[in-house]
């Protein structure tokens, strides 16, 4: 019987040099000291032992249980430690590794231009307002001195949605709107998107207006003229002048189509200019009575000026972009050169 103890003994020790890993360390001590274990079924056969041995067979059992236990408890250790480390070998990371890039997107030009054009105005006082995209033929057209009929229609090749509706083709609107809901002093911007059926390399059938309105007592020319001023100076530099045009909007009476000094060559004359030196940008005026009257203000006390300018057309004029698609297109090299960083 001690011969069998020895050889289970040793039996145990030389499998346990083979394992390499807890798990299975765990198995194989189960298949000995385990209570279906090859140990555990050796007390089965206290039976055939006779009565006056038993204790001392049972207390060899036990001892043996015991030391192969502890001789699996000192492996378990072992590999657990070495499991361990294997770990945390696989998981390092090298801090010094340089991080790889990370992509950033960058503020779309057109938004760079409307924010500049926001900070200038609304450092001068200016709040801002939006109105419907898709508006009616009074707000686009009636209301702002186009009756029906009238030739100006044909200035803005106009999408219809229904006799009635369409998508508005200037921010003017905003204009009106304003007016029926607030009394003088007004001072406001209306931005937002306009449409029309105009397709070439400076003219795009979407694009997008910032209507300006300022309506009070005694507002004339002279501060169309200085409120403009000083506008081209924020948005271009300090040497940028304008220059005043006589033109025609059905509602501004008197109307002008305002010029800047070319921002390229700086009024001597250049591709970019087309060899005048001066570059126009947006229409103005002061606002007709009749559009004051219609708005329900007292044209006999208030006067007002208005002006409307493409975000496209100065963004080309600041980046010199030459066809204004490339601003729709979202071509990230073309995006990229506008990144901040
Ligand atoms: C108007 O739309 C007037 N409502 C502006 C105005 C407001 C005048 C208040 C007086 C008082 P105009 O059609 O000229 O005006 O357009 C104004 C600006 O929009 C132009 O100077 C140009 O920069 C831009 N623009 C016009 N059509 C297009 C187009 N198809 N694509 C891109 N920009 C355009």
């Amino acid at each position: 019987m001690q011969e069998k103890f020895v050889q289970l003994k040793e039996k145990a020790k030389a499998e346990l040099e083979t394992i390499t890993s807890s798990k299975v360390l765990f198995d194989v001590k189960a298949k000995y000291v385990g209570k279906s274990g090859e140990v555990t079924a050796l007390l089965r056969g206290m039976k055939d032992v006779p009565a006056d041995q038993r204790a001392a067979f049972g207390k060899m059992v036990n001892d043996l249980k015991v030391e192969i236990s502890e001789l699996f408890n000192e492996k378990e250790v072992l590999l657990k430690e070495k499991e361990l480390q294997e770990k945390f070998d696989a998981e390092k990371v090298d801090v010094t590794i340089p991080a790889s890039p990370v992509a950033s997107g960058s503020i779309h030009p057109l938004n760079i231009v409307k924010n500049k054009i926001f900070d200038a105005f609304c450092g001068m006082g200016f709040e801002v307002f939006e109105g419907p995209e898709i508006d009616t033929d009074y707000y686009c057209f009636q209301a702002l001195n186009i009756p029906k009929d009238h030739p100006a229609r044909d200035m803005q090749d106009t999408f219809y949605i229904t006799d009635n509706i369409l998508l508005r083709p200037h921010t003017s609107p905003g204009q009106v709107r304003t007016m029926e809901k607030k009394q003088p002093p007004i001072k406001i911007l209306s931005p937002g998107r306009v449409y029309r059926a105009d397709d070439d390399a400076s003219h795009s059938p979407m694009f997008h207006q910032i209507e300006g309105l300022v309506v009070d007592k005694g507002v004339s020319l002279c501060d169309l003229k200085g409120l403009l001023d000083e506008f081209v100076k924020i948005m271009f530099d300090e040497d940028t002048k304008t220059r005043f045009r006589p033109s025609y909007f059905p509602f501004t009476e008197p109307s002008v189509e305002v010029d800047v000094t070319c921002c390229k060559c700086h009024g001597k004359g250049c591709n970019l200019c087309k060899g005048t030196g001066w570059i126009e940008i947006l229409g103005a005026g002061i606002v007709n009575k009749n559009v004051l009257e219609m708005s329900g203000i007292d044209s006999n006390v208030y006067s007002g000026l208005a002006f409307g300018l493409g975000i496209e057309r100065i963004t080309m004029i600041k980046y010199g972009i030459s066809d204004i698609r490339t601003l729709f297109e979202n071509n990230v090299k073309f995006l990229k050169q506008f990144n901040r960083r």
